[in-house]
């Protein structure tokens, strides 16, 4: 038991859980069915009573979510996400980047990459309002235009992007996306089936470390 992970417990203060992390479509509840949580959670209740008070409080959270288990997911730092804008098709005319955005998630701690061609193409990041007029800024605020630009989401809110390039922006390179707050982030639907196979593993991970240390006791 030498190599057993020594964390105190699985819950660490600022870590928050809400209905956001539960199975939000029909996909999702279906994958959460062959995870035996209600199951899990009254062993972890077991052990509780006399071995481990020091685990009443994270059984107590996950407890709360038996009729709709949470999927869980440790702080959105430590699983940042790349978007390549566009994805195969990268930053170029002829695109719906609103499309593209459709469905996705953005946390702050993620990061988008403006993949394009450089002699054609360049990213501005802008105002709401410049966006929907196509107003180029004068001053470059993402820095050089290497074809290559990567942009780190820092802040939560309403981002918006559009090439500078003479008529680009009208023509569809144009891209708005909303940045949420990363210390409760949920699934993201296009990535459903991933990020919930990564919850699971963490959410087993956590069984086991309570499991062992009281195995331990
Ligand atoms: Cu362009």
């Amino acid at each position: 038991m030498k190599d057993c992970s020594a964390s105190v417990a699985p819950i660490v203060k600022a870590d928050k859980f809400n209905l956001n992390q539960c199975p939000k479509n029909e996909f999702e509840r279906e994958q959460m069915k062959s995870i035996p949580y209600a199951s899990v959670v009254g062993s972890l209740m077991y052990a509780q009573v006399c071995t481990r008070p020091d685990i009443v409080f994270a059984v107590g959270m996950l407890g709360s979510y038996q009729s709709n288990p949470v999927a869980l997911k440790t702080p959105a730092i430590s699983l940042a996400t790349d978007f390549v804008v566009g994805d195969d098709d990268r930053w170029k005319l002829g695109i719906k980047y609103e499309d593209w955005a459709k469905g996705k998630q953005f946390f702050v701690g993620d990061t988008l990459v403006f993949k394009y061609n450089a002699t054609v193409h360049n990213v501005y990041k802008v105002k709401g309002d410049n966006f929907k007029s196509c107003t180029v800024p004068s001053n470059n605020s993402l820095g050089s235009f290497t074809g290559n630009d990567t942009i780190k989401l820092a802040t939560t809110g309403n981002k918006w992007y559009i090439c500078g390039v003479n008529g680009h922006c009208d023509g569809g390179m144009k891209l708005k996306i909303t940045v949420l707050d990363g210390t409760a982030p949920a699934p993201a639907p296009s990535a459903a089936s991933t990020l919930l196979a990564t919850n699971f593993q963490i959410f087993l991970g956590m069984i086991f470390t309570i499991t062992s240390i009281v195995i331990v006791y």
